[in-house]
This record gives structure tokens, C-alpha cells and sequence, in this order.
């Protein structure tokens, strides 16, 4: 049996009215909970139509409620598809015409109702589920009625499809197997020493592979009890450290943290363990959250595409800037760009090989053509070098992307949308050092002749916000007379982010100080 669920039902614990969830109000959910709302749930949409492989679009805020859908999901063998709840109706569109859903579940304040998108998608149902966990998704259910076995399916059949986006054109869904999940579940499980004492502290979104299977699956393979809340906020999670003995998160999370007046030592008694990903760690950061706590944080490595692929060691060295060794049964190489593998300590383009990568794009086959290398190594686009301990160092990323608190943005989608308004020639989308985000998003324009400078950067601003996800936004815009360009034509990005770099700097030392 490869179904992922059957894996994490193996391993419930014995009396299933052990807490599963606690939610911040302190509403607790046991695995006989989850077990019966994933069976009824699963059986509802059953009722909708959904089958083995049938795609389910979850469009919804976190709760509960939507990890019993998304393991509802996985025990009928539909693939779950978790949107960003914030994506805008031209950005749903897109996804809703790629995946041709079977079922939609979406808050019922999103624009796939207001806009009415599923006019022309005739065969696709809708249910609804709100922040709250209330919705026709639920009202629906019986909980007489159940689906209690497990769809039998093979490793390499599809769990779920992440949609990321690309250096070029649309985005794309990554196709991540249950036979991905189950065996890189299985290895961060084991190497970050999870054990039945562990009570996660989840803060995360689970729309993401952060979230979604690296932080429920470590507690789903131990049968643990989880803190739930519904987003990161700061003041939530230092009142919550107290009884938890593991935090994940992204960089920004630590930031906050450190610069938070009630974070300390003494709140930390249960802690054994503090994880970060998703985006570079700064060593200052690392090292100033050592100095004032004594916790080294874990710093591990992953994409969407290849769920986790490095970490730090639990019980051995952990070196800040580096993202660690290639987890067990995963291949990490370096290469030159004309593919010859380096040396250590030489930097080139990280490749990785293992059976946590994933099975390709959706209906993009030349897509995933292009991203593997002859002998199927995964081309990831960051660049880095393993040190002759196999420690990787990733030094910068040959692919056009910023990433902001953890959450990718791809320059390319903007300044297709900026470039589309009448009062602009063209754009250029840079990543500059933010003190809270990592990287901040901005917008170098140019404009058209006889175009009023003044309009020009708050009606860019409210184009935008109707066709991007509101993390896409630019922090700031500014008006230049040309862009850099070299002798092909390109625009010398490198030239624009050394002059931006310094834009948030001040706020960034006053923080690290
Ligand atoms: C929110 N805003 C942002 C971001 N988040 N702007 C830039 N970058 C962001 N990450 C904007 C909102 O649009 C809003 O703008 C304003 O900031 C405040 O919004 P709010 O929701 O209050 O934000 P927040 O609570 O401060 O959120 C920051 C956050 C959050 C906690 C860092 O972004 C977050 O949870 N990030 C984690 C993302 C993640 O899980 N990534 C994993 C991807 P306005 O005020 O103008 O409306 S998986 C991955 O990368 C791989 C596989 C891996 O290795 O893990
Ligand atoms: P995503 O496409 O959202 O899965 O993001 C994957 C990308 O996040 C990787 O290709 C890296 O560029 C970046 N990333 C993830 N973890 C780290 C880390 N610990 N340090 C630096 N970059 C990271």
C-alpha cells in the first residue's frame, strides 16, 4: 500500500482520543476526529464525483477543517490542490482552466464566486469552507455515512500538484507523488529526531510544501499532537513556545522573534528544537538567536519540486550558512554550466537525484523535459558548492526569482503586468535586503513620453493589485529614465539591485543591533 494516508494511519496512536490539534482558542480535535471528519469528508466528495486521480482545487483558509480535507483527499487517491488563498481571479482563472478541476473548495469570499469563475467549467462542483470551518463542505456531511478504507494506489501515482511559478510564462504544477512524500516524510521524520513527546508549534500556511507535508508529516509519523494557529503572528507564537517542544519556519519568523521584548531563554524550557527553510537564513541572524537563547536553529533546504533535500544535523555540527548535507538516499552534485560535475568548494549549478523528486510538470512534459539533465538529475536553478564534509552553501540562484518571507515571486509575471499599462515603456522587478522579508519586491519603471510621473506609481499599484496575490506587490516603485541594458538587449538586473540594496537598510540594522 503506498496511499501517504495509509502511512500516517499505520501510525495514530493506539488511543485515538489523543489530541491531534489544538487550535490558539484552545479547541482540541483528537485522531478520532480526524479520522472520522477525513473519512466523512472523503465521502462527501465521493458524492461530488471525485475519484481516484481527480483533481480537487482547496482555495480556503486555514483550519482544521482543511487538513481533513486534504487527508481526505489523499485516502480516496484525488489530488489535492492547495491555492494561495490571496490569488487574485485572474490569477485562479489560470489554474482553473490548467487543472480542470473535479470539485472547487474555496471561502466563500473568494473570487472564484464573486467572478463567477466556474461559468465556463460546466463538470466541476463547489463547496464552500470559510476561516471559521464552516461551510457547505460541512454542512454536507454525514457522519453516518464514511469512507473508511484507503484507495489503493502505486508510489509514483500523483498526492498533489503545487503550482509554481516560472522565470518564464505561467505557472507551473509540480506533480508531487505519494511514493515523494512517503520517503522524504520518512527521512526528515527520522533525521530531526522526532519522538513521541514532540508537540509541533505549526504556524505556517498549508498551501505550500513548508507547511503542508514537512510540518504535518513529522507530526503525522509520530502520531503527535500539534499547535495550530491559523497564521504567524508573533505575539501568538511566543505565548504558544511555552508548551511546545518544536518551531518551523521561515527566516522572517526568527526575526520577529528576536526583535520581540517577551521572547527568552526561560519561555523555552520544552523547546528541543527550532527549524528554518524556505529561504536563507542570515548567519547574523543565526548566531544572534544562539547568543540570546542557546539554540542553534536547524537550517535545512527544500523546493517544491524535490520536498526536502538537505538539513543541518540534529546531533552533529550545525554550520549557519550552510543548508547542511543531502538528507539519506538523496544526491546532491555541483556542475558547470556546460554539465561536468565540480569539485568541492567550487561553485556551480545544484543538481539533485532521489525518490523525493518530483514526477514532472502538468501537461507540461517539455517543461519537465527541460529541468532534468540527461540521466535525471533535477536541475534546481541554485547555484552552490558542498564543502568536502558535503555541507552545501547555496551562494545565489541562476533563475530570476525573489523570495520574500519564504513566498516566491517571479520578476517576469509582474513585468508582464506593469508592462501591459499605457503609461509604461518598461519595467524592470528586483529583489533588495529587507530586514523583515529576506528580500523586498520593487519596480523600476520607465515611461512612456508625455506620461504624468506622479499618476503613474499609485495606478501601477491598484493595476496590479487586481491581477496578483498581494505578496507579489512591489514595496516600492520608482521612475527612471532608462534601464540598464547590455549588449544583447537584456537588463542588467545586477547594475539596478546595487543600486537599490541600500533602500531598507537602515530599519535592517536597527533590527540586528
Ligand atoms: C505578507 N505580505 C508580504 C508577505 N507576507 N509581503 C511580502 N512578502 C511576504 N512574505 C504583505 C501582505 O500582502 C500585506 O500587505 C502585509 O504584508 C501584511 O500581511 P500579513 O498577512 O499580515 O503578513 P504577515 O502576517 O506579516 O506575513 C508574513 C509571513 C508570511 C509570516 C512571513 O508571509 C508567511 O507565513 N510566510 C511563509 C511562506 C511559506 O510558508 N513559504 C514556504 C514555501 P498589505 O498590508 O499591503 O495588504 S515552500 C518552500 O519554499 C520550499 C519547499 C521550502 O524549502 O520550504
Ligand atoms: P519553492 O519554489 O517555493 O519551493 O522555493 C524553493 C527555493 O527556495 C529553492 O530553490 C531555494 O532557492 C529556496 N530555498 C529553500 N530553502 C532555502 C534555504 N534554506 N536557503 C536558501 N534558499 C532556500
Amino acid at each position: 500500500m503506498s496511499n501517504l494516508y495509509a502511512l500516517f494511519e499505520e501510525r495514530f496512536p493506539q488511543d485515538l482520543t489523543q489530541y491531534f490539534i489544538e487550535t490558539k482558542a484552545g479547541k482540541r480535535y483528537s485522531y478520532k476526529n480526524l479520522d472520522d471528519m477525513t473519512s466523512a469528508i472523503a465521502h462527501t466528495m465521493q458524492n461530488a464525483g471525485v475519484g481516484l486521480g481527480d483533481r480537487v482545487i482547496m482555495q480556503v483558509h486555514k483550519s482544521p477543517e482543511a487538513v481533513f480535507l486534504y487527508l481526505a483527499c489523499l485516502k480516496i487517491g484525488a489530488i489535492a490542490v492547495p491555492l494561495n488563498i490571496s490569488y487574485t481571479a485572474s490569477e485562479l482563472t489560470y489554474f482553473l482552466d490548467d487543472i480542470e478541476p473535479v470539485l472547487v473548495v474555496c471561502d466563500p469570499a473568494s473570487p472564484i464566486i464573486s467572478e463567477n469563475l466556474l461559468a465556463s467549467h460546466s463538470k466541476t462542483s463547489l463547496l464552500t469552507l470559510d476561516n471559521e470551518g464552516h461551510g457547505s463542505l460541512i454542512e454536507q456531511l454525514n457522519t453516518g455515512t464514511k469512507i473508511s478504507s484507503v484507495a489503493n494506489v502505486e508510489a509514483d501515482d500523483i498526492a498533489c500538484i503545487l503550482y509554481t511559478s516560472g522565470t518564464t510564462g505561467k505557472p507551473k504544477g509540480a506533480m508531487i507523488t505519494h511514493g515523494n512524500l512517503s520517503s522524504n516524510a520518512l527521512t526528515v521524520h527520522q533525521s530531526w529526531g522526532f519522538n513521541k513527546d514532540d508537540i509541533l508549534l505549526h504556524a505556517l500556511p498549508i498551501f505550500h510544501v513548508h507547511g503542508l507535508f514537512v510540518a504535518l508529516n513529522c507530526v503525522l509519523l509520530s502520531g503527535n499532537p500539534m499547535i495550530f494557529l491559523s497564521h504567524f503572528d508573533v505575539n501568538d507564537v511566543v505565548a504558544c513556545l511555552p508548551k511546545s517542544t518544536v518551531l518551523m519556519g521561515v527566516p522572517t519568523f526568527y526575526t520577529r522573534l528576536l526583535a520581540h521584548s517577551e521572547f527568552n531563554k526561560q519561555s523555552l524550557k520544552k523547546m528541543r528544537l527550532f527549524i528554518s527553510g524556505s529561504a536563507p537564513l542570515l548567519k547574523e541572524v543565526s548566531d544572534k538567536f544562539y547568543a540570546q537563547t542557546g539554540y542553534r536553529i536547524l537550517e535545512r533546504y527544500g523546493m517544491t519540486e524535490t520536498v526536502m533535500i538537505a538539513s543541518n544535523p540534529l546531533n552533529d555540527k550545525r554550520l549557519p550558512g550552510t543548508v547542511g548535507q543531502a538528507l539519506p538516499g538523496i544526491t546532491i552534485r555541483i556542475t558547470a554550466d556546460d554539465g561536468n560535475n565540480l569539485n568541492h568548494n567550487e561553485t556551480g549549478n545544484i543538481q539533485v537525484s532521489g525518490p523525493n523528486v518530483f514526477k514532472g510538470y502538468w501537461r507540461k512534459a517539455d517543461k519537465t523535459k527541460e529541468e532534468f539533465t540527461e540521466d535525471g538529475f533535477f536541475k534546481t536553478g541554485d547555484v552552490g558548492f558542498l564543502d568536502d564534509q558535503g555541507y552545501l552553501t547555496i551562494v545565489g540562484r541562476s533563475k530570476d526569482l525573489i523570495i520574500s518571507g519564504g513566498y516566491n515571486v517571479y520578476p517576469k509575471e509582474i513585468e508582464k503586468i506593469i508592462n501591459d499599462l499605457d503609461e509604461i515603456n518598461e519595467s524592470a522587478v528586483i529583489g533588495v535586503p529587507h530586514p523583515d522579508f529576506g528580500e523586498a519586491v520593487i519596480a523600476i519603471i520607465v515611461l512612456e513620453k508625455n506620461s504624468e510621473e506622479s499618476i503613474v506609481e499609485s495606478n501601477t499599484i491598484s493595476f496590479l493589485k487586481q491581477h496578483l496575490a498581494s505578496y507579489k506587490l512591489p514595496k516600492r516603485i520608482f521612475v527612471i529614465d532608462e534601464l540598464p541594458l547590455n549588449v544583447m538587449g537584456k537588463v542588467q538586473k545586477n547594475i539596478l539591485r546595487e543600486k537599490y540594496k541600500s533602500l531598507f537598510e537602515e530599519t535592517a540594522n536597527a533590527q540586528l543591533a
